[in-house]
């Protein structure tokens, strides 16, 4: 087994770390994963991930990501320990047996791979560690008092889901810049392309933000706003949240984005369910909760909550494997 094959997990790497590690697995390992690229970022990085199982045009699709935010950093490390987890747990674990045989599986760590190593060079710049968007260059946009130009687009404000209407800015500046147009980004871009090519198949698509303690569904854009199969939408959410927490006790909540923390549009998750007809679409936000004030240092989350944060997640994440698999 050669060199970054095995990554110890509880730790934070670096995304060429992480890219090297998941081409070893899928050199090693070709019966179990495959290596994907799922496009190039505006700073030319690969955005890699694993396909996990023998793919054959019968079997269901799942579609796991991280990452969409730089500063994220536990839903990277619960993506990567899902990783982990399938290669060197399956041998004890009929579950993930059952999943390798049954369905396809793809887990893509880190969208945003340019953002995660912008947050990354925090030794020098602190404030770094709090970066979210992409790394796109400036736009320029007057606010009001002067034209100001900054870096970056909210990827998760980008794809072709009521662009601009709600929860998203037109000023570069801001956080949560949605961009110039939808898909104006190549990270959003290439990732819609990548699940439209999916379509038909593509049964559940789950993407892991951090932090809040909440299962998201949609449509976040507006309340009371929902697809037709709602009812099974909130059924498997209301389960996989009381398997997760049936682990060390955390308390998550359900529901769509206005109902249990705010509305917003132009997000994957919702685009993905409106376009595709993706059954099972899910945000989930992961530890730590929130107390009514919102934690400016929640997404610095202590080393030793990462793999309690990973294992009860995936207890969770399973709820939804089990519903794909079974079905
Ligand atoms: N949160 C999500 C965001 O993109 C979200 C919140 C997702 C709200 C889905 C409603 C629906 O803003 C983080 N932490 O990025
Ligand atoms: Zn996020």
């Amino acid at each position: 087994v050669g060199f970054h094959s095995r990554l110890r997990m509880g730790e934070y790497y670096s995304y060429s770390v992480l890219s090297t590690w998941l081409e070893r697995i899928a050199e090693n390992m070709p019966d179990i994963a495959k290596l994907i690229k799922v496009g190039t970022t505006i700073e030319g990085r690969d955005i890699l991930g694993l396909k996990f199982g023998k793919d054959t045009p019968d079997k269901k699709i799942v579609v796991i990501d991280a990452g969409i935010h730089a500063r994220e950093w536990a839903a990277i490390h619960t993506a990567s320990y899902f990783i982990n987890l399938i290669v060197n747990g399956r041998e004890e674990d009929p579950q993930i047996q059952n999943y390798l045989d049954n369905i396809v599986l793809y887990i893509i760590p880190v969208l945003n791979p340019d953002g995660y190593e912008y947050t990354r060079t925090d030794k020098t710049n602190p404030r770094a560690r709090m970066w979210r968007k992409s790394r796109s260059p400036k736009a320029c946009a007057f606010d009001g008092v002067r034209n100001s130009c900054c870096m970056g687009v909210d990827l998760n404000r980008n794809f072709d889901f009521r662009f601009s209407e709600i929860g998203a800015s037109r000023y570069p500046c801001s956080e949560i810049y949605h961009g110039p147009s939808a898909f104006s980004e190549p990270e959003s871009k290439a990732y819609s392309q990548f699940l439209t090519s999916l379509k038909g198949r593509l049964e559940a698509y789950i993407t892991l933000h951090s932090y809040s303690q909440l299962w998201i569904y949609s449509y976040s854009h507006r309340k009371f706003t929902y697809a037709p199969d709602i009812e099974e939408t909130r059924r498997v959410a209301a389960k996989a949240v009381q398997e997760l927490g049936r682990m060390y006790g955390t308390k998550y909540r359900h529901g769509t984005g206005p109902e249990i923390i705010y509305a917003f549009s132009g997000g994957s998750t919702d685009w993905a369910k409106e376009t595709l007809k993706i059954k099972y679409s899910y945000t989930i936000e992961l530890r730590p909760g929130y107390e009514g004030i919102i934690e400016w240092n929640g997404f610095v989350l202590d080393k030793n909550q990462l793999i309690p944060t990973a294992k009860e997640t995936w207890a969770g994440v399973t709820v939804v494997l089990d519903e794909v698999t079974n079905q």
